[in-house]
């Protein structure tokens, strides 16, 4: 197939972009390397050196034979240019990470959330409305998230998407139908992925576009089987309070004997999926397309749930680290259980990696390798979820 990924230049999108050039198939990345420019604005860098997109594309050619080509596209602002590749090029599939994908950074004060608000759902959109101007048929894959859910415990399992309800008519008769599982988003990026749901949901019903949603849940790990075939295809790997996500901050802090900054009592359960599963459901959901006319398909893209101080206290006990509870610069529920459906990848044969398969100490090393880079002061998460709360945050446990 020829394959578009949006974002090919992101912690998921560029192991998604070698797993799928390494099958064989024609990729192209489209970026505006706003991920890097993001870097710049709040003076962090990963963990991992990462070279620019042209010198890792140059790298894979030389490692696999396989040719990259690299597109410098901002699909929130470049419409016609969008239109104009779409026209050019005309993908089988299009894969679509483009958004800002942080919620303490959509959090972070006015300006970050109306950018997050503008580039997550002005990309999706146009995204939507250039397939139907160009009419392409592309399959739409696009990387949703867990979080539309949100975390309320009413003890049941979150299913793939839809909910069955039933609602009394005005003859008193009970109906069925089928709606959109309700979303209760968390941050303000949270809601750009709601909000996506919803154009995605309009787009598939009026104009027939083939789209599948790809609820995920937390990554963590840093490698995949083809990042790990040079130094410099080395994948990004995010530790600082806005971009890090809990489980790969926890690994870094324990390789440089920082506090584990758990935040709150650390009740808060959440679903978690390794970097190499993640790349793999892409490809499974590639391989399970909707038909024109289907509803949008959705996937749970997601293989264990765990409470944030077990992790805490796993690690812990592996590595010898402290757990600091700190003030919780979020506004979350402080304890939730969450169960969550995933029948779909393991029907489609997905084999979960799970956090006892020795790879949380590939990423301890990973860390203790390059914890020359980090800069201890940019490891506390200082993105308050309001004024009250800032006011509480503490920088440094
Ligand atoms: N947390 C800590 N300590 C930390 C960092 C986080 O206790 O140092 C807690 C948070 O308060 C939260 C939980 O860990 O309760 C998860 O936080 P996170 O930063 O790992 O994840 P989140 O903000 O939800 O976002 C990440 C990705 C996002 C993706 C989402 C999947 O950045 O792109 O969509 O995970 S999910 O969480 O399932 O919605």
């Amino acid at each position: 197939m020829k394959i578009a990924v949006l974002g090919g230049d992101g912690f998921v999108g560029w192991p998604t972009v070698l797993h799928l050039s390494h099958q064989g198939h024609e990729v192209h990345i489209i970026d505006n390397l706003s991920r890097r420019w993001i870097d710049t604005e709040l003076g962090v860098q990963s963990l991992t050196p990462m070279d620019s997109i042209q010198e890792r594309c140059r790298i894979w050619k030389e490692v696999s034979g396989e040719t990259l080509q690299f597109h410098l596209i901002d699909l929130a602002r470049e419409y016609d240019r969008l239109c104009d590749w779409l026209r050019d090029h005309r993908p089988d599939a299009v894969i679509h990470f483009a958004e800002q994908r942080a919620a303490p950074y959509s959090m972070k004060t006015d300006r970050h959330k109306s950018y997050t608000v503008n580039n997550n759902v002005g990309a999706t959109h146009n995204l939507l409305n250039a397939l139907v101007e160009t009419g392409i048929d592309a399959h739409l894959v696009h990387l949703g998230t867990m979080g539309v859910y949100g975390y309320s415990s009413v003890g049941a399992a979150i299913p793939e998407g839809y909910l069955d309800v039933e609602i009394e008519n005005l003859d008193g008769e009970k109906k069925g139908m089928e709606i959109l599982y309700p979303t209760r988003p968390g941050s303000i990026y949270h809601m750009t992925k709601s909000l996506d749901q919803i154009l995605f949901q309009f787009y598939a019903q009026n104009d027939g576009l083939r789209i599948t949603d790809l609820h995920q849940g937390i990554v963590w790990g840093t490698h995949t089987d083809q990042t790990r075939r040079h130094a410099q295809l080395i994948n990004r790997f995010d530790y600082d309070g806005d971009y890090g996500t809990v489980l790969n901050r926890f690994l870094i802090q324990a390789a440089i004997d920082y506090p584990l900054t758990v935040h709150g009592t650390g009740g808060q359960t959440r679903a978690f999926i390794h970097i190499q599963d993640s790349v793999r459901c892409i490809d499974l959901a590639l391989g399970d397309a909707p038909q024109t006319g289907d509803r949008v398909k959705i996937f749970n893209q997601m293989t264990e749930t765990h409470r944030v101080r077990d992790l805490a206290e796993m690690i812990a006990r592996l590595t010898g680290a402290r757990v600091a509870y700190l003030p919780n610069p979020r506004k979350e529920a402080a304890e939730n259980d969450l169960i969550v459906k995933n029948d779909q990848f393991l029907a489609l044969g997905l084999t979960p990696t799970t956090l006892a398969e020795g790879l949380l100490g590939e990423v301890v090393e990973v860390a203790k390798k390059y914890a020359h880079r980090i800069d201890r002061s940019r490891v506390p998460a200082v993105s308050a979820w309001t004024r009250d709360i800032a006011t509480r945050v503490v920088d440094d446990p």
